[in-house]
């Protein structure tokens, strides 16, 4: 990996995320592709959908509605091993997840003045759920189960029809952690395509499609590839979405007190996610940089994904940075905002304490961020690309919407009345003025009797 010494420097936010660039996706170019397959579903619904799962799957889809049947059989030839592994992944995301539930409020302004606050889970929602090179289980479980502790009614999910089954169902595993999660509506519909379908809709045109195949969502999450992402961000403002996610990335600060072995292989298994995945170590020690090198060399050709990780570790997305203290390390690791911080130190809530920028902390040396890729019970579906500086991972607030309730009586809106009066005068708006008027003056519209 490059090493980047900040040591005697001091660097601005900007030239240290000049330093430290994120992997390019480009996804101008792929919007003009996705308009018109949104117009095909939108006009046309499940013959569109068919008609792209033949044209970029190569698979015709009977049921593009996947049967319950097949969604438990999976489920009973699940291996027992994994599906005690996602058994054990649902009951701590669950326990997290109850615990999110935000409590109504209300504030007590003054005599008969109250506002409360309560949180309204969002009505329908549809998951994405990749197929292909990246198959996640883990992911269905990230975000189905906050949506359930929400309280969302309806929940769709939709993922590409396998290609190494050939079946016209999706991928097997996938179905099984549905049925565990209690999720009955699949669709086995990828890409842009599904995206489409979640936004506007699909009316059926085969009989086993029923007249209505699926019906719009208020919601789409989960991640997928560009063509999936830039779906997403078009048929925003008409559904809401989640994050448009980047390529993972992962940095972690340690000090002269890290285990160099351990440190390789964190970055390694972040790396192994994709190319463009960025691994970056932050550290106040030179002998661990060294070390942590040292061991990359040995792990790196041992690992299944090898050339993949090597891509990604010798990418201008990864790298080593050397910092002069564990102030400096702060600021870098504030200042590039990581999907996932893991802090290695003598002293980590120390350090914790003041990171400000992350999508979710890793404390201490076996809190690994595969950990909370699977069981920790917290969520991994994080902001990229250094969204953290104003976004928080996936969780149940993401499927509910506050709404406050104004509450007033009598004496709360007469103690207001003249100030709200003058308010709208001075804004030109006098009949706002004269709403609230009405209810305490014979005639509010003649301003000599006020
Ligand atoms: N590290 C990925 C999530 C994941 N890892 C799924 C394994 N499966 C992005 O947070
Ligand atoms: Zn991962």
């Amino acid at each position: 990996m490059r090493v980047i010494d900040l040591r005697d420097q001091d660097l601005t936010r900007s030239q240290l995320l000049e330093a430290m660039p994120r992997a390019e996706m480009g996804t101008s170019e792929a919007s003009e592709l996705v308009q018109p397959i949104l117009d095909n579903v939108k006009a046309n619904g499940a013959a569109a959908l068919r008609e792209y799962e033949e044209a970029f799957d190569h698979i015709h889809v009977t049921n593009l509605r996947v049967p319950k049947e097949a969604i438990q059989a999976a489920v009973d030839d699940l291996d027992p091993v994994v599906r005690a592994a996602i058994e054990e992944s649902v009951r701590r995301a669950r326990a997290v997840a109850q615990s999110q539930v935000p409590e109504p409020f209300y504030t007590d302004l003054a005599d008969g003045a109250r506002v409360s606050e309560r949180w309204i889970p969002i009505q329908r929602v549809g998951l994405y759920v990749p197929g292909g090179k990246a198959v996640y289980p883990s992911s269905v479980i990230m975000n189905v189960v906050p949506a359930q502790a929400a309280g969302v009614e309806s929940l769709a999910i939709a993922t590409p029809p396998s290609k190494a089954t050939n079946d016209g169902l999706p991928d097997k595993t996938i179905l099984a952690t549905c049925a565990i999660l209690g999720v009955d509506e699949v669709y086995a519909v990828g890409g842009a395509q599904a995206v489409a379908m979640f936004a506007y809709g699909a009316m059926g045109t085969e009989p086993q499609d029923g007249v209505v195949l699926c019906e719009p969502v208020d919601k789409i999450t989960g991640p997928g590839n560009i063509f999936v992402a830039t779906a997403k961000s078009m048929v925003s403002g008409i559904v809401g979405i989640d994050a448009v996610a980047g390529p993972t990335e992962i940095a972690i600060i340690a000090d002269d007190t890290a285990n160099p072995g351990w440190v390789a292989a964190d970055l390694i298994g972040q790396a192994e996610h994709d190319e463009l995945a960025g691994s970056v170590l932050i550290t106040t020690s030179e002998s661990l940089a060294e070390a942590v090198q040292a061991e990359l060399l040995k792990r790196v050709p041992r690992t299944k994904h090898a050339e993949r990780v090597e891509t990604s570790l010798r990418g201008r997305q990864s790298g080593i940075i050397l910092a002069r203290d564990l102030a400096q390390a702060i600021d870098a690791a504030n200042a590039y905002a990581a999907e996932h911080l893991e802090v290695q130190t003598a002293d980590p809530d120390a350090v914790i304490g003041q990171i400000r920028n992350a999508g979710a902390i890793f404390r201490g040396n076996y809190s690994p961020v595969p950990l909370g890729d699977y069981m920790s019970g917290s969520n991994h579906v994080l902001p990229t690309s250094g969204t953290a500086r104003f976004m928080s991972g996936l969780g149940v607030h993401t499927f509910m919407k506050p709404v406050e309730i104004i509450e007033y009586d009598e004496t709360g809106l007469k103690d207001l009345a003249a100030k709200i009066n003058a308010f709208a005068v001075s804004e030109d708006l006098p009949a706002h003025g004269e709403s609230v008027l009405s209810r305490f003056v014979v005639d509010p519209y003649d301003k000599e009797t006020l």
